[in-house]
């Protein structure tokens, strides 16, 4: 069964004493129950249980929350206003099936749920869809924004895309027919030679000093024009090159803000836009594979105890790896090579073909399996051990062959092609070979992520924490792991792991909601159904 929401208000109330719910917010108390585990000298694991009280505060109020996306011009920024605009107005359209509805399918918050508990009468399980575990804010009311260094008009700029059917197309025309990206940065030198034919809305000159403080500007000033409480700022821009790290350039928050006032030419315009937006108290997300994040930058947002997340929208091909590797491994079977090939026609793609901007897509694609790589050392050597077995000093553990390749086909347009095989080792010497074919709009996967992780990280500046003890309550850590299911190459938190699986990113996150309603989460355990 799955619970609708009542008209009245919150769908949920936890009736406990370790759940508060205040005038203006929810206020819960949670053990976070572990193992701390380490390795005696006899080899033996030691495992200690462990215990940590918390309580969380959430702010109900949502308020009028803004959503600025660097990149507004393409695909997916147009396809983003063009999906609000349609289900705020209700705006139906033919297609040859029929006649389509608008809706946020693909969308974690808004179109999947979460399995609340049973119900003791039926017991049967209750879900809840995840926009109801929290307050959050509903897309529709998204106040909506950005620049683009493309000043076509988001009408045009929707057609170009070629995403979304003419007859959903024209309706949408006079809602935004008018809306110019606001001119940005553009440093040639960090995405593909070939974008520079559309690069007509320009923040003029080259002082990035100035650059930083006119997108500074530019965000004070829509949350002052819309009166917003909130606002995250998200970058769906071409995909950059990496930036060099330079020690005395990019390595604290102190030379990076000096690397700007000199200009230096290793910083890029996405760390612009994060830097602008740490110092406004914004939250800031990555969406493409880039290093935006340099040591530099995590720690400003430490310093100003803002969020940032990224990096990388994981949508298609990467999502069904991170899934279809755990499977694997966790089967107790051996991957041997994954070969993941994709081709794609639109400007994304023309942007990727570019040696330097695929450089960084193929880090982020490639690093998928590794967690659940070293999580099974059944299966895959650790580096100690092989060389123990070899002699030679090996630096890095057993890991599957893992290629990716990706190539522009213009005719094919957003219309995503990507090809997977996965070749495993089987019981006594076998062999398995799986191979995937999928194929779809690019932008239709990323449009929800892109929801969802604006949603997401508005929720998490509203929430605040201490430990037993403690007298204050603080704001999350900066760095927005929990927004990992979402994201190619999670950034976390520097000296944790990084969690790939993606049913793990799932429950961290399903876990985390309901600790903030101090709610205990049974997993799978289900006890009752095990005993008499
Ligand atoms: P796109 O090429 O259609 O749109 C990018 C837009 O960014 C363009 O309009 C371009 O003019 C603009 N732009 C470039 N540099 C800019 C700057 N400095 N400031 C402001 N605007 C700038 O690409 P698309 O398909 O919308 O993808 C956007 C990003 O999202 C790419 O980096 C892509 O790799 C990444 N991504 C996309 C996924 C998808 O499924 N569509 C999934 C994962 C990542
Ligand atoms: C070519 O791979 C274009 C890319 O931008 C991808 O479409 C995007 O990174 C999505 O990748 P994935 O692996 O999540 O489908």
């Amino acid at each position: 069964a799955t619970a609708k929401r009542s008209p009245e208000g919150g769908l949920i109330q936890v009736e406990s004493e370790s759940t508060v719910y205040e005038e203006d917010g929810i206020r819960a108390k949670f053990v976070d129950r572990g193992a701390a585990v380490t390795k005696g000298p006899d080899g033996r694991l030691k495992v200690t249980k462990t215990e940590n009280a918390y309580e969380f505060f959430t702010k109900s109020k949502v308020g009028r929350v803004g959503l600025l996306l660097v990149g507004i011009g393409g695909n997916n920024g147009t396809t983003v206003m063009a999906t609000h605009l349609a289900n705020k107005h209700n705006i139906s359209w033919h297609t040859k099936n029929g006649i389509q509805q608008p809706n946020y399918i693909g969308s974690l918050v808004r179109a999947s749920t979460i399995r609340l508990g049973v119900n003791p009468e039926t017991g049967k399980d209750v879900h809840v869809p995840i926009s109801e575990m929290l307050p959050m804010v509903h897309p529709n009311d998204f106040v909506i924004g950005g620049w683009d260094i493309s000043g076509v008009e988001l009408d045009q700029a929707m057609a170009r895309a070629q995403v979304l059917d003419w007859d959903l197309q024209r309706q949408l025309v006079p809602h935004m027919a008018g809306i110019k990206p606001m001119p940005s940065i553009y440093y040639p030198d960090f995405i593909a030679a070939n974008q520079a034919d559309r690069a007509d809305n320009l923040i003029p000159g080259d002082d990035k000093q100035a650059h930083l403080e006119r997108i500074r500007a530019d965000i004070r000033s829509f949350k002052e024009t819309n009166s917003l409480d909130n606002l995250v700022v998200l970058w769906t821009a071409n995909t950059e090159r990496y930036a060099e790290i330079i020690p005395g350039v990019n390595d604290t928050a102190k030379n990076l803000l000096a690397a700007v006032k000199s200009s230096h030419d290793e910083v890029s315009p996405s760390t612009i836009f994060a830097i602008a937006s740490i110092l406004e108290g914004v939250a800031f997300i990555n969406g493409s594979p880039q290093n935006t994040f340099v040591p530099g930058c995590i720690e400003l947002a430490e310093k100003h105890k803002t969020f940032i997340g990224g990096d990388d929208f994981k949508s298609g091909q990467t999502k069904v790896k991170s899934v279809l590797a755990e499977f694997l491994v966790n089967a107790g079977i051996k991957p041997l090579s994954i070969s993941s090939y994709n081709h794609l026609g639109n400007n994304d793609g023309k942007n990727l073909s570019s040696q330097r901007q695929f450089r960084s897509k193929e880090i982020s694609k490639s690093s998928v399996v590794d967690d659940m790589v070293a999580a099974n050392a059944v299966l895959f050597k650790p580096a100690e051990e092989l060389t123990k077995e070899t002699g030679e000093v090996h630096k890095k553990g057993e890991h599957p062959d893992h290629i990716v390749v990706i190539k522009h086909v213009p005719a094919v347009g957003d219309s995503k092609r990507a090809i997977d095989e996965y070749y495993s080792e089987l019981l006594m010497g076998g062999r398995n070979v799986m191979n995937i074919f999928n194929e779809c709009e690019d932008s239709l996967l990323a449009t929800p992520l892109i929801f969802d992780l604006a949603i997401l990280a508005e929720l998490l500046t509203r929430i605040t924490y201490r430990r037993e003890g403690e007298a204050e309550f603080q704001p999350l850590y900066s760095v927005l792991s929990l927004l990992s299911y979402m994201l190619k190459a999670p950034l976390v938190k520097p000296g944790t792991d990084v969690v790939n699986s993606l049913s793990r990113q799932r429950n961290g996150l399903e876990m985390f909601l309901k600790a903030c309603l101090g709610l205990e989460n049974q997993g799978d355990l289900l006890l009752s159904s095990r005993v008499w």
